[in-house]
């Protein structure tokens, strides 16, 4: 049995674009399938109010925002690499482009076009998410605008697959695609993107190749065992690492939160501060000690 679990819903694009490395890297996982809006009472223990999606959890270590997942499972998976002929500073800059602009463009698509039918609640629960930044009217008016945006973005992929290359930037895919991917993936649902992209031949038979990764050995976890498997993992004598030059020190009782949307701190002793990874210790009544990690980029640290 595999140690992943990955908390995550169907439908979530980040989860996909985690779904999506597991097949590329061939993982089997575990899967807590957890609700879309909150409240989300069987992952709370486990996050200490993160509310995101996907969550990553390995015994009493939390994974929380897909960068810091990417991160673990390449340490952990190194075959193949998401970062082939040394593009890690691609893959992760590209993912600000991908995770936020491209993102905004591809929600603003999908709740432009199906917003009129989603419930009430979920609405309201993504609207408080973003900071007020719903407005399905809007967005419905301005589809066309948006259908643009992203046509102009997928034409850049398009170039970039010009040459009768396989992927984005070679033979080999990288993070890049799977940045790439989930967007593609989650505005394809739209009936306007769906007749786009046949003007884009090169992009659509890559796409084909991504969902050829599939998603790993899937198999499914109660939520309740998830929280069971944390309680058993002693991380009591868990050291991280500290920069000296971060001002702060082991134990110190600090707060995370993300620095753009699902703006709800999470409160632990720290116990990792680097530029690429904040780590606490967070203890919960149902599991314990528990280590959250979150990645440095994109979240704040009080
Ligand atoms: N920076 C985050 C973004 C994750 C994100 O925005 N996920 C969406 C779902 S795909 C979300 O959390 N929506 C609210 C929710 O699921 O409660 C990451 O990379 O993991």
């Amino acid at each position: 049995m595999s140690d992943i679990i990955l908390h995550h819903y169907d439908p979530s694009p980040f989860a996909e674009k985690i779904r999506a490395i597991f097949g590329f890297k061939k993982l089997a996982w575990q899967s807590v399938n957890i609700p879309r809006m909150m409240p989300k009472p069987d992952l709370m223990p486990l996050t200490g109010g993160y509310r995101k999606t996907p969550v990553m959890q390995i015994g009493a270590h939390v994974y929380c925002d897909t960068q810091i997942i990417i991160r673990e499972l390449e340490k952990r998976f190194p075959a193949p690499t998401l970062f082939p002929g040394g593009s890690a500073f691609l893959g992760w800059g590209v993912s600000f482009w991908t995770d936020k602009l491209l993102f905004s463009t591809a929600v603003a698509l999908v709740f432009g076009t199906f917003g009129e039918q989603m419930p009430a609640e979920f609405v309201k629960d993504r609207a408080e998410y973003s900071g007020g930044n719903i407005n399905i009217e809007k967005m419905k008016s301005l589809l066309p605008v948006s259908l643009q945006q992203f046509r102009a973005m997928m034409a850049w992929a398009e170039e970039g697959l010009d040459d009768g290359r396989s992927f984005l930037i070679g033979e080999a895919a990288s993070l890049v695609d799977f940045d790439l991917y989930f967007n593609v993936w989650f505005a394809g649902r739209v009936p306007d993107v769906q007749t786009a992209l046949k003007d884009f031949p090169k992009l659509s038979a890559w796409r084909e190749r991504m969902a050829d990764f599939g998603n790993g050995d899937r198999s499914e976890l109660d939520a309740g065992e998830a929280l069971d498997i944390a309680k058993a993992d002693d991380v009591s004598a868990y050291k991280g690492k500290i920069d000296a030059k971060s001002g702060r020190s082991v134990g110190d009782d600090v707060t995370v939160m993300p620095n753009d949307t699902g703006r709800v701190p999470v409160s632990g002793s720290l116990v990792t501060l680097t530029d690429r990874e904040i780590a606490i210790r967070h203890h919960d009544a149902r599991v314990g000690e528990v280590i959250l990690h979150f990645p440095r980029a994109g979240f704040l640290v009080s």
